[in-house]
């Protein structure tokens, strides 16, 4: 392979077909933000305010639980709606093409502790999140096509509450980045019998330079063509389509993984690191999950500091995608950071 230097480059996402700009002369390495440490929030074990907290009456009057683990609920503000008696059409002009969209909305609280964040879980309640996680896409995945399960975290991602919670979006639709995906899988499947991201992951485990942790189970890499600074791709070492094949061991490996890739997050810039997060694995069509392979992709918003973030504007807005730190970099970093707190 032909390694691109320090000069201008593009590189290629093979999983959505773009490309990202490259421009690692533009800065120097850039700081830690030691200078810049933020006070943690004292945030309360519990706060009545809290609509998500156990015992809270949520917006729309609904009372929550006293729950003591995981707590699922339907969005009360959903983006979709289950599909009713009669059907839309859409409409098929070549100028306003459109199509209903049906769907439905959850919201998943990671814990009753209003003040924990997923890495400050002890590792049986992360497990716990994840097997959420899989009884959320059983479940929905009998219904509709796609499941997108999420976070966002924090308040430069928009988080509306410091409550550890995420969020669970059905389709019956593929999204747009789910479409660009299985298409380029399919694709590469076609083409190569094996699924492009087990290539990938095998191709970045024998270079080293992306790699920024891994157990038994699984590996964390800055993808070779990652936009945001610190994006990060979580990958299976064993052949994964779907997060409902994964067995006992791959979850406990998966919440092993999480701690350590959200905790060294957490050292980066000594805050409560901001970020979307959110899997993609093989959706529920007619076609066949070979060519699939489950993954995470972490996109946290920081570039230099606590306060210092990337914008996707200008440039990126208008033209292409553009980063100054190199994804080695950016890796080298967050492979150097300890994953944990002391
Ligand atoms: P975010 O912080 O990631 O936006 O998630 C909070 C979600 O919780 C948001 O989608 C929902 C909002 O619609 N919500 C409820 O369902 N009930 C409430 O009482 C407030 C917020
Ligand atoms: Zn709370």
């Amino acid at each position: 392979m032909e390694r691109p230097g320090d000069r201008p480059h593009r590189r290629f996402n093979p999983l959505t077909g773009e490309w990202v700009l490259v421009s690692a002369q533009r800065t120097d390495r850039p700081w830690r933000g030691q200078e810049d440490h933020l006070p943690r929030a004292k945030v309360p074990e519990h706060d009545p305010g809290c609509y998500l907290c156990p015992g809270s009456v949520r917006a729309g009057g609904v009372r929550n639980p006293d729950y003591q683990g995981t707590f699922v609920f339907t969005n009360d503000f959903p983006a979709l709606v289950p599909a009713d008696d009669q059907p839309e059409q859409g409409g098929r002009d070549r100028l306003f093409e459109w199509r209903p969209a049906q769907g439905t909305c959850r919201v998943i609280c990671y814990s009753p502790r209003h003040d924990l964040t997923l890495p400050e879980l002890m590792l049986p309640e992360i497990e716990a999140v994840i097997q959420t996680w899989i009884d959320e896409i059983t479940d929905l995945g009998k219904r509709y096509t796609w499941v997108q399960i999420f976070e966002n975290k924090g308040e430069q991602m928009g988080a509306s509450n410091p409550h550890p919670h995420g969020q669970i979006w059905a389709s019956d639709f593929l999204p747009t980045e789910i479409g660009k995906e299985d298409k380029a899988q399919r694709n590469y499947y076609e083409e190569y019998h094996s699924a492009l991201l087990d290539h990938y992951l095998e191709a970045e485990r024998s270079d080293g330079s992306r790699v920024v942790c891994d157990n038994d189970t699984w590996a964390v890499l800055v993808p070779f063509w990652a936009v945001w600074p610190f994006e990060t791709l979580i990958l299976p070492k064993e052949r994964l389509p779907r997060m409902t094949e994964m067995g006992t061991q791959q979850i406990a490996g998966l919440a092993d993984i999480l701690k350590t890739t959200l905790t060294k997050y957490d050292r980066l810039f000594e805050v409560s690191f901001p970020y979307s997060m959110g899997w993609h694995g093989a959706p529920f069509t007619d076609h066949g999950t070979e060519p699939w392979t489950l993954h995470a992709h972490v996109y946290p918003p920081l570039l230099r500091s606590a306060t210092v973030r990337k914008f996707m504007v200008g440039y990126e807005m208008l033209a292409e995608a553009q980063r100054d730190l190199t994804p080695e970099t950016a890796a080298e970093q967050l492979r150097a950071l300890p994953a944990s707190y002391e």
